[in-house]
């Protein structure tokens, strides 16, 4: 299949890409949790959701791997080093009790993946430590097992969790091609400089695309 991509066409086959969603959680998306309590207008995410949902439906119906990840560490914190807690001034730290439980920790409600773009059974679902998907996982182990060279991306926010992300990607031998619309970032100016970043040099980092050239491909088959 090829998709129209900048800085050129991004060819793949199904059977060897997996769809990556970076982060799309609660502590993130909404009100109360890691993203606000850094300073952040989360509703700025919102617009990311609606074009990633149709990705999904779509890459699901022709049978894709779909890789669903999460920022959160472990209840004692002992895979949080104290630099990344200790950063900044936020009105609430990494473990503390925020509204949807204990901020960036693992299986309370504010660390889920948004109901609109939950995982199903048998999907790859990612818990990470760090900003990229491979620091310190198994993702570069199940995706080789699979037979996975190429990644089509979205998530949150654009030039943290969802760039770190296809930069380890890059740096282990994978194409990835991010979707421009089903990422987005708490500053607009950083997901348009990100964008420009990750094509220059002839794709430096990966290519961009938009959701419904790869609708588009999905439908042509
Ligand atoms: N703060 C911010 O923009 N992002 C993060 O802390 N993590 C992710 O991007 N997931």
């Amino acid at each position: 299949m090829q998709l129209p991509a900048l800085p050129f066409p991004f060819n793949f086959e199904v059977s060897h890409t997996a769809l990556v969603l970076i982060d799309f959680q609660r502590d993130f998306m909404e009100a109360g949790g890691f993203g606000e309590t850094l300073g952040n207008n989360v509703a700025l995410l919102a617009a990311a959701v609606p074009p990633m949902q149709k990705v999904l439906a779509a890459w699901r119906a022709v049978g894709g791997l779909v890789v669903h990840t999460r920022e959160s560490h472990r209840p004692d914190l002992s895979d949080c080093p104290p630099a990344k807690r200790d950063r900044g001034n936020p009105a609430l730290r990494i473990g503390d009790v925020g509204p949807m439980g204990r901020i960036l920790v693992a299986g309370e409600s504010g660390n889920q993946i948004i109901e609109a773009l939950s995982p199903l059974p048998g999907e790859i679902v990612i818990d990470k430590p760090g900003k990229g998907a491979f620091y310190a996982t198994d993702l570069h182990a199940q995706l080789q097992a699979r037979g996975i060279t190429r990644l089509i991306f979205g998530g949150v926010t654009t030039e943290v969790c969802v760039q770190s992300s296809m930069r380890e990607a890059t740096d282990r031998g994978y194409d990835g091609v991010l979707l421009e619309d089903c990422t987005e970032s708490y500053f607009p100016a950083f997901k348009a400089a990100t964008l420009e970043m990750v094509r220059a040099q002839g794709g430096i980092v990966g290519w961009t695309a938009d959701s419904a050239d790869l609708l588009a491909a999905l439908h042509k088959g």
